[in-house]
């Protein structure tokens, strides 16, 4: 394989598993070489999030704080008033975001509450800003709403392997999850999905994590991969640490096998290292949430994420870099579309007996 060869969604287990046995060196070396064929490699794109809507959810996802299903100290709020909204963001703007990421601990949005998500975009876009939302599972109407308010991105996560997915989450299901992306898709939108690390998977379910996103025809232009923040009364509280290396290994796998997209060092930053956060860098990871919030958790302080960037010679992302996809997006929402309906008419003609 060269480093600039076109993007695979045929990767099969054997040959993630492959890539995950290599020599770390080795898998590193791999995974910087194909990073600098397609970015630069001292960039990091810079997202900011804000919960816009607090806990009391109706999903069971035993990593989640915002699960009614548990007792947990959050408080909750509802959905916050535009203004507050465009505040943040206008902070997360000054403070150096190109991105801002706005969820709700919703299974899926009402149609009344959309009409103020969707003025939330227009005025967080008017700023200047890309925007990502994080809503739950959404219909075609509601995609195609979001994507005409301007909305950039829809994060949509697949959390972890099919076969370990019924451990997490019963009340919804990984096709819910697949069918979304798609729906996102095919509204134009760009899609940003990953998963979570460290929920007492083994590694063949990382392996079968990586290997669904990489199957998403585009992959996600945006990939997080989140270490699990084991957050005190949700049922993965003393769940196992992972070994770091093991997550590097994860991101270094994401990297070559999606060699476009952004990998996101996402939730877990503030309980890892400087060297693993160093690491997960050379391993090709180019996109951060910075601030000092998560949705409801902490995230590394400002001031020591820009120590950081200094100390690595690192530089945020120029949004100028981020638009190149933007034109791509339409075409993508195009092939998507065929796609759906070349998977259907294949359906109707096997249930016809042709
Ligand atoms: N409710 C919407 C949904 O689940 O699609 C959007 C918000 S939800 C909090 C967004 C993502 O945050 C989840 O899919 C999960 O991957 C991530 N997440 C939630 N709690 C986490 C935790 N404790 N550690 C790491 N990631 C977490
Ligand atoms: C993603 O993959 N991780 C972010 C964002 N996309 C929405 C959320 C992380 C949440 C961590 C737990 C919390 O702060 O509530
Ligand atoms: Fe609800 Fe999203 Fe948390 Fe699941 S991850 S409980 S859907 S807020």
């Amino acid at each position: 394989m060269t480093a600039t060869a076109a993007p695979r969604h045929d990767w099969t287990l054997d040959d993630i598993n492959a890539l995950f046995a290599l020599p770390f060196n080795d898998l590193l070396f791999k995974a910087q070489q194909i990073h600098r064929a397609h970015f630069d490699a001292n960039a990091v794109q810079v997202s900011t999030l804000l919960s816009i809507k607090t806990g009391a959810c109706p999903e069971d996802c035993k990593y989640c704080p915002q699960s009614g299903h548990y007792t947990t100290k959050l408080e909750k709020e509802k959905l916050l008033e535009i203004e507050k909204v465009v505040e943040q963001a206008r902070a997360a703007k000054a403070a150096g975001a190109s991105r801002f990421c706005m969820g709700a601990a919703w299974r899926s949005p009402r149609d009344k509450d959309l009409v103020q998500v969707e003025e939330m975009v227009r005025q967080v876009k008017a700023l200047g800003l890309e925007t990502c939302m994080t809503l739950g599972m959404v219909d075609g109407t509601q995609a195609s709403r979001l994507a005409s308010a301007g909305l950039d991105y829809y994060n949509h996560n697949l959390d972890t392997s099919p076969d370990y997915y019924g451990e997490i989450i019963t009340t919804r299901t990984y096709s819910d999850r697949l069918e979304t992306l798609a729906t996102v898709r095919e509204a134009g939108m760009k899609v940003c999905s990953g998963g979570i690390l460290g929920m007492g998977e083994d590694a063949q379910d990382r392996s079968a994590l990586l290997q669904q996103l990489a199957r998403l025809s585009p992959h996600p232009e945006s990939v997080p991969i989140n270490m699990l923040v084991k957050v005190p009364g949700t049922p993965l509280e003393n769940a196992e640490d992972l070994d770091p290396i093991e997550f590097i290994r994860a991101i270094a796998v994401a990297r070559i096998i999606m060699p476009q997209s952004h990998v996101r060092l996402s939730a877990g930053r503030e309980q890892m290292s400087e060297s693993t956060q160093a690491l997960a860098f050379l391993a090709g990871a180019n996109s951060i949430f910075y601030g000092d919030k998560l949705l409801t958790t902490g995230n590394p302080q400002a001031d020591r994420d820009r120590a950081l960037f200094t100390k690595l010679g690192l530089h945020p992302e120029q949004r100028e870099t981020c638009e190149r996809t933007d034109t791509q997006a339409a075409r993508l929402a195009q092939q998507a579309q065929q796609q759906r309906l070349d998977e259907r008419a294949a359906e109707l003609a096997v249930d016809a007996g042709v």
